[in-house]
């Protein structure tokens, strides 16, 4: 199986999360996205140029929770269940990884990709509005976190490959350090060794990007 990636991309580190922790094998093929060039070559494999995507000699999955659902399908005992067999629980890791892709990511990307912007382009109410969202997310997760050691319930599931991206970039772009469930979770998160995994790929490359 190969897996069409770039580790600074928050979708694919979700990818990358529930490979390490299921301990399943895959090719890495990256995918410079940001680079046009190579976004046009990449979208003759997938037109709508985005990744992560698993592709394989039966296989084309795109979307990073439908990769996860395909692991977990075809290989239910291998490492961390992460997504569980109670239909119940497994709603609510589906709901959870929905909020935290739509509602913390996007509007993390939003904010990320405006500040890249010259000031003339920049949107300052798509950004403002993105910060709301994040504060309304922000918000439950901290009430969650109460109880809870993980995104959904006491146990590692997809709905913390999910959250862990957008929190990692969060911390420069939309702090939580004031909130303290929100805080210890993210520290418990980066304490698993598939987030040591993708952070030793992911901190090399975000120094390469910043010194440029
Ligand atoms: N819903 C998709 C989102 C994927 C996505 O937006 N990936 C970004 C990188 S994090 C991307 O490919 N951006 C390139 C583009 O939009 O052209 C998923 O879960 O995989």
């Amino acid at each position: 199986m190969k897996l069409h990636y770039s580790i600074q991309s928050t979708y694919s580190q979700k990818a990358l999360l529930a490979f390490y922790e299921k301990g399943v094998d895959f090719t890495p093929v990256q995918v410079s996205v940001l680079d046009p060039v190579a976004s046009a070559e990449y979208k003759k494999t997938y037109p709508l140029g985005k990744i992560p995507l698993l592709t394989g000699d039966d296989i084309f999955i795109p979307e990073s929770t439908i990769i996860i659902e395909y692991l977990e399908n075809e290989f239910p005992v291998s490492g961390t269940k992460l997504i569980p067999e109670d239909k119940t629980v497994a709603r609510r890791v589906r709901f959870k990884d929905r909020v935290f892709d739509l509602y913390l990511n996007n509007p993390i990307a939003t904010i990320f990709f405006d500040s890249l912007k010259p000031i003339e382009k920049q949107n300052p109410e798509a950004v403002a509005k993105a910060h709301q969202t994040i504060d309304v997310v922000y918000g439950f997760m901290e009430q969650d976190l109460k109880n809870n050691n993980f995104a959904s319930g006491n146990e590692f599931s997809m709905a913390d490959c999910a959250a862990f991206a957008p929190l990692f970039y969060a911390q420069k772009l939309h702090s939580f350090a004031h909130l303290p469930n929100i805080s210890a979770y993210f520290n418990r998160l980066m304490q698993r060794k598939s987030v040591q995994r993708v952070l030793a790929e992911l901190l090399p490359a975000l120094e390469k990007f910043n010194s440029k």
